[in-house]
């Protein structure tokens, strides 16, 4: 468990980190640009999210003493990647959501056409940061671009996507259910918690730590999504900001729909465990994982 210090730090460091997350991405989707694809873009990114990734990115990269600075473009990247797949997400030709981060979803609020751009003008707004970082940097940026765009591509984040559409049922198999949310949900967070090591460490560089890393960032993926299912299946879409019970209505499979809410609570549970496990043992190699551990628990707590 988290001392009650731990808590206010962390929630001093995310309120700090928001803010400069939130300034950069204002500076590259800024209010002055009146086209109405920049300005749907703008409309889902600054409306709200979490921030999750790229809070995650920053503490993993302060664990490993990272400079922050040359670190901020792939945080901010991987936040417009993680925002254009839930514009594309909400599209009526995938999940139809009206309801996302509290507000009319982008397709709803603009049009469908609109929103497929603004996921598009998103994505690629994303790949011009990494690229403009890689130009001025080290090899260790481009380690850093090419592991985020796997993560995020066919192998990763489209690829799980792919996989759950062609799987529209209840009835499929425990490992691919697994293999789903490892990918959908999964990669983008393992991108998030990798890109500071992928950036500082050669290949074949501290092998005992990216093993811990990719255990914390595999399991963390996996106890995200459970949860997201579990709160789904019990929280309303005003807490929620977003549509809840459309996936039981839908017949898509989750962790709730395939297992039912018991055992589901139970996967949680032991994804959980080991998202600790891992991060004890960064701590036994001698890192201050005190931040770390309080952001797992914070999310393994959240109420939406
Ligand atoms: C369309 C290529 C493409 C991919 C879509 C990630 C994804 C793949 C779809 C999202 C579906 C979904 C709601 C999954 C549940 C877990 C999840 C990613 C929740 C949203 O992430 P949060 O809670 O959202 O970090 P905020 O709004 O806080 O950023």
């Amino acid at each position: 468990m988290t001392e009650s210090g731990e808590v206010s730090k962390l929630d001093e460091y995310i309120r700090n980190a928001s803010q400069t997350i939130n300034g950069l991405l204002e500076r590259v989707f800024d209010a002055s640009q009146t086209d109405v694809t920049a300005e749907a873009a703008r409309y889902s990114l600054i409306a709200g999210g979490k921030r999750i990734r790229p809070i995650l990115l920053l503490l993993t990269g302060d664990l490993l003493e990272a400079e922050r600075e040359s670190l901020m473009p792939f945080a901010c990247a991987i936040e417009m990647i993680h925002t254009y797949s839930l514009i594309h997400d909400d599209l009526p030709c995938m999940d139809d959501d009206t309801l996302r981060r509290g507000r009319p979803t982008c397709h709803v609020r603009y049009s469908e056409a609109t929103a497929l751009l603004a996921g598009d003008a998103l994505l690629n707004g994303a790949y011009e940061l990494i690229l403009e970082q890689c130009s001025r940097s080290t090899p260790g940026a481009m380690r850093a671009g090419i592991y985020i765009a796997e993560c995020a591509g066919i192998k990763g984040m489209i690829g799980g996507q792919s996989e759950d559409i062609a799987t529209n049922c209840i009835h499929i198999t425990t490992d691919r259910l697994y293999s789903i949310h490892r990918k959908k949900t999964g990669a983008l967070i393992h991108a998030s918690i990798m890109v500071p090591f992928v950036y500082l460490c050669e290949p074949g560089d501290k092998e005992e730590v990216r093993l811990a890393l990719e255990s914390f960032s595999g399991h963390l993926g996996l106890s995200f999504q459970i949860k997201d299912d579990l709160l789904d299946a019990s929280s309303t879409s005003e807490q929620m900001g977003k549509t809840v019970g459309k996936d039981e209505a839908d017949g898509k499979a989750t962790f709730v729909t395939v297992f039912g809410y018991e055992e589901a609570e139970r996967l949680f549970h032991a994804e959980a465990l080991e998202t600790y496990r891992a991060l004890d043992s960064l701590a036994n190699m001698g890192y201050d994982t005190a931040l770390l551990v309080a952001l797992t628990q914070k999310l393994h707590e959240r109420e939406k």
